[in-house]
């Protein structure tokens, strides 16, 4: 039984797939409008979610003759609620996309964030904190909780207040931004209400029942302040794979072998069986996890594309898991057993549609690098990274890297970028560089991770999944002098991943590394910590982390 109609635009840009499962989830019927003649005119509520380029979007608007009715929409009084790039279009323009017009509801254009102190997208968990009405949330939103960010571009608060507009802020490192505002009918969130788990789907189902004020419990402002910001992210990260039964399991590896050690019968040799991936994934979801990571870790080489076990997966768990989901392995172009060439921009949409939010993509990323030097430091413009990237935005592309240690007596004895490390090698090298892999640390390449971070960086990757093969299921802790390493190299955020065995490695690795985000697998995965205690001990020593009970 449905509780009501929704009508959403679909400009098929992003993931619509986790709108609509949100909406599903709330007990609403999605009703899609392609073009105006779709239902426009009768809707009585409308989202408009928006992903990626603002230029896109809007001239996507406008092509699909949406410009006119969308004011005669808006100038009836009835709600409509932007998301994202659905509330930037509401300005005059942006200067992403310089001379192409917004729909000018704010006389004011939106500017990239500053690089030169943060990462930038901002991803991840920021506040948005209604100020200019005391005491009143707006639709449900409430000023202890966190919602969920990617953007590179942000909408200032000085023009809609002078406009008359209700603006919730959020602040990164110093600059503030909108967040969230409202004036009227007309309600628009930056931040990706479907994606920030409980707190987000509140949002949609205040808006959707018209409950715009609500009393929100006094806070103090302390408190407040305190919970300004953006929170250090705790990703959750499943390697998945078809084990020797024919099951899609979760598994994982020690230094990226997933066959369990010894001889014993039952077990010996076989793939280690961690459970089911939709089930885990949920389990981590309701452990607060910040994100999902799914990495199919065997490729579908002779699978038909649309066959992928994968694809089922994502599906099935963005049903029910409110957070972003990223799916990684086989990200390229693909021939399918019958011949049919599928290009990895074909690839990666069939996974957004699917329910992930980003694609990783390794060693592809590895091979467009190599090319990439090779042209001279060029770009082709055709490459996977970059055909994913113009169509749905940097924010959802990542590069996963699997590096492995080479250590060297001194700096000049090889031509990579090298660093001094404090755990010499196995014959008391000072110096190493970490050394780029393809197929899963397989097969060694001549490149190495500055080289390719810088390169991806160039191609339009958005985000950094940076592994290291050595750390990879030892529980002995991140390495820290690589991501300190790759920090330095890029602007973009870096989420650090191999070797966590326990909170206190997540605690070092913030605190000791700029790093935008942490990843763990082994440790969830043999029930040693929930993710919930990784928050908790964070949270505790002082770190900004998401609570996903507000
Ligand atoms: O090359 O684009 O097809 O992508 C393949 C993807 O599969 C890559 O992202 C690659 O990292 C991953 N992969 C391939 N083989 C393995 C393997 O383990 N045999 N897994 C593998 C990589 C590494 C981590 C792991 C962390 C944390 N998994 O993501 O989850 O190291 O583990 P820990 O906390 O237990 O130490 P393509």
């Amino acid at each position: 039984m449905t509780v009501g109609t929704v009508h959403v635009l679909d400009l098929e840009s992003g993931n619509l797939q986790s709108l609509s499962n949100a909406l599903t989830k709330l007990g609403y019927e999605v009703k899609w409008i392609k073009k105006p003649s779709d239902g426009l005119d009768t809707a009585e509520i409308l989202l408009f979610p928006g992903v990626g380029n603002f230029g896109h979007v809007v001239t996507e608007l406008r092509n699909r003759g949406f410009v006119e009715p969308l004011r005669a929409y808006i100038a009836s009084g009835r709600p409509i609620m932007g998301i994202c790039v659905g509330l930037q279009a509401l300005f005059s323009g942006s200067t992403e996309s310089p001379g192409v017009k917004g729909l000018g509801l704010i006389p004011a254009d939106v500017q990239k964030f500053n690089n030169s102190t943060k990462s930038v997208p901002h991803i991840g968990w920021n506040s948005a904190l209604v100020t200019n009405v005391a005491d009143e949330g707006l639709y449900g939103l409430r000023a202890d909780s966190k919602y969920y960010y990617v953007h590179s571009y942000r909408a200032d608060a000085a023009v809609p207040l002078r406009e008359g507009w209700t603006v919730a802020i959020g602040n990164y490192n110093g600059e503030e931004f909108v967040g969230a505002m409202c004036k009227d009918n007309v309600f628009a969130t930056q931040f990706h209400p479907e994606k920030s788990g409980v707190a987000g789907l509140q949002v949609i189902r205040a808006f959707l029942q018209g409950h715009r004020i609500s009393k929100v419990p006094g806070l103090q402002t302390d408190i407040l302040k305190r919970n300004m910001g953006l929170t250090k992210r705790v990703i959750a990260c499943l390697d998945v794979r078809t084990n020797d039964d024919g099951d899609l399991v979760v598994t994982k590896g020690d230094q990226y072998d997933v066959r369990e050690k010894g001889t014993a019968k039952d077990v010996g040799g076989k793939v280690r069986n961690l459970g089911k991936p939709v089930e885990v994934a949920e389990r981590y979801y309701l452990q607060g996890a910040d994100e999902v990571t799914f990495l199919n870790i065997t490729s579908f080489r002779n699978c038909p594309l649309v066959d992928t076990p994968m694809l089922e997966i994502l599906k099935k768990t963005s049903e029910t898991v409110f957070v972003p989901l990223t799916i990684g392995g086989g990200i390229r172009d693909v021939v399918d057993p019958d011949g049919t060439k599928i290009s990895a921009l074909e690839v990666a949409s069939l996974y957004f549609r699917s329910g992930a939010d980003k694609v990783s993509i390794g060693s592809d990323a590895v091979l467009a690098a190599e090319q990439f030097y090779a042209r001279g430091e060029e770009l082709s413009g055709d490459t996977p990274l970059e055909t994913i990237s113009r169509a749905y935005g940097a924010q959802a592309v990542v590069v996963s890297v699997d590096p492995k240690r080479v250590y060297v007596t001194s700096k000049d004895s090889t031509n990579h970028h090298v660093i001094k490390t404090a755990y010499p090698g196995p014959n008391g090298e000072e110096y190493v560089w970490y050394q780029c892999t393809i197929k899963g640390g397989r097969e060694l390449r001549d490149l190495d991770v500055w080289q390719l971070v810088t390169a991806v960086e160039k191609m339009g990757a958005g985000e950094i999944l940076l592994n290291c093969i050595d750390k990879d299921g030892t529980n002995s802790g991140f390495d820290l002098e690589l991501i300190n390493d790759v920090k330095s190299a890029v602007k973009i955020p870096v989420i650090a991943s191999s070797g966590a065995g326990n909170p206190e490695h997540f605690l070092d690795v913030f605190e000791k590394t700029n790093t935008d985000a942490a990843l763990g697998a082994g440790m969830f995965h043999r029930n040693e910590y929930k993710v919930a205690d990784v928050k908790n001990y964070l949270s505790e020593h002082g770190l900004l982390v998401r609570n996903d009970s507000q």
